[in-house]
């Protein structure tokens, strides 16, 4: 059997659903798209800077010859029930953060295959693993390997699978045969990009990130205020670019295990409940999920903007209590920007309490504008709704029943 068979046996035994592999050649249409980006201010988050190490494999293994691309499936058969009424309102987590952290996940296979190799091909193989956080574009390098291609919203479909496949790569001096490349494409379809809640996906293969509700409910500091209303119940991620994809509807349901939602979670926690956490529950709840990398506080941001969004007066006890006593400004400002939503008498009598003590400028600006609203609710409406920076795409597809849930 030939190296190559082995390698691709032995991946799926440790848990992959796809493996191919490509030679370990400069990603020249990633570098061109990363450098468009940095021009535009659309440079992706939390990736590094040096566009010429992302996009040369020989620059982070000098050796190189070959790079291995691996992918395993994260869909599971269950649905997020997030909702808006009731007394307790839900919020909703996107699908790759339901299970563990594929990052734990994936590494802890991938160094399986690099033991693999060593055993298999002798003393003298190199081979480094990547998945994410590391430089290269793990897209573009599944691509170019054969693994799947390109849909509109920029994410890298498998076949069989749909984009519900989570991507990293072995770069190695061994040399091995490449596989052919996967030339599917979208055709005449636009789903993604009418459907995207902030119009993120500007044109066919391009996402602004600085819009991207996925990329929203992950940002440092204040959410934007224009763009709070389109997040919906989101408090992690967002799907909708895929729930809409008729590829996606035809994808194969793995349901392995170690995505399947975590019990302490599930996939549509209560708002008040992650308003309210302490940092042990936030560690037992979200720390073994890929939800926990930025820390407690986002995700307070995120459950007050998601509680505002669901307009539901049950939420009003929680969040004056976060705008009277959380240490954090942005979770604070947050929940001030809440109940200006909400509205009502005890909303309107939480934020005049906090008027007066608060010291923090954003937040007292918050308020200020919460009670603007509250008390002139048209002209707060124009506010939003008109706003030029908003051009609120067209309404989705009735297709599909998950992303108007999740907009909600
Ligand atoms: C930064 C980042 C983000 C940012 C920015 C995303 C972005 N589009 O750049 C934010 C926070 C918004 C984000 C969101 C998500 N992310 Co993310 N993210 C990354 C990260 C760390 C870097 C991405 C990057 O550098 N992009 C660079 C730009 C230039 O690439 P691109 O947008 O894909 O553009 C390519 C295409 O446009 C293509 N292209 C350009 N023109 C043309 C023309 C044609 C004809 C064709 C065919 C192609 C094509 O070339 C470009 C370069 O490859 C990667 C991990 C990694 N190290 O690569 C994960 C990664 C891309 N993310 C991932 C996931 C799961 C997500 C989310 C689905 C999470 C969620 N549910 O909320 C969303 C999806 C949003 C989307 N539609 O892209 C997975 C994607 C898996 C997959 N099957 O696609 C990755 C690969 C992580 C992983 N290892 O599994 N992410």
């Amino acid at each position: 059997m030939s190296l190559e068979t082995e390698l691709k046996e032995y991946a799926r035994q440790v848990g992959f659903d796809v493996v191919a592999i490509g030679p370990a050649k400069p990603y020249v249409r990633a570098a061109r798209e990363l450098y468009r980006r940095r021009k535009r201010g659309h440079h992706p988050p939390f990736t590094v800077a040096d566009i010429a190490l992302r996009c040369d494999p020989r620059r982070l293994l000098p050796s190189a010859r070959s790079v291995i691309a691996l992918g395993v499936s994260y869909l599971t058969p269950h649905r997020s029930r997030a909702s808006r009424s009731g007394r307790e309102p839900r919020g909703q987590i996107s699908r790759y953060a339901w299970g563990e952290d594929y990052h734990r996940v994936m590494r802890r296979r991938m160094e399986l295959i690099v033991s693999f190799l060593e055993r298999r091909a002798g003393a003298g193989v190199q081979a480094q693993a990547f998945v994410d956080t590391g430089p290269p574009v793990d897209r573009e390098v599944a691509a170019e390997a054969g693994l799947g291609w390109f849909g509109k919203n920029a994410c890298l479909y498998v076949p069989n699978y749909g984009s519900w496949v989570f991507l990293g790569e072995i770069f190695t001096n061994l040399d091995l045969a490449p596989d052919p490349r996967v030339t599917l494409d979208c055709g005449d379809c636009d789903r993604c990009i009418r459907a995207c809640p902030t119009g993120a996906i500007t044109e066919a293969y391009y996402v602004d990130p600085n819009r991207c509700v996925s990329y929203l409910t992950q940002m440092p500091g204040s959410i934007p205020e224009e763009l709070r209303e389109s997040i919906g119940l989101r408090v992690f991620g967002c799907d909708v670019c895929q729930d809409v994809c008729p590829w996606n509807r035809e994808a194969v349901c793995a349901d392995r295990p170690e995505f399947r939602p975590r019990p302490e979670v599930g996939t549509a926690p209560s708002l008040i409940d992650m308003l309210r956490m302490t940092k042990g529950q936030f560690r037992q709840k979200f720390g073994l999920t890929a939800a926990g990398w930025r820390g407690k506080k986002t995700l307070q941001r995120n459950a007050a903007i998601a509680l505002g969004n669901s307009r539901n007066p049950e939420a009003v006890p929680a969040l004056a209590e976060a705008l009277s006593s959380d240490p954090k400004p942005v979770v604070r400002a947050s929940a001030a920007w809440a109940l200006g939503r909400i509205g009502g008498q005890a909303a309107a009598a939480a934020l005049r309490e906090a008027r007066g003590r608060e010291a923090d400028p954003e937040v007292r600006q918050e308020i200020e504008r919460a009670l603007e609203r509250l008390a002139d609710p048209e002209r707060a409406g124009a506010v939003t709704a008109a706003s030029p920076a908003t051009p609120g795409p067209p309404p989705p597809p009735a297709a599909h029943p998950e992303a108007s849930r999740a907009g909600e």
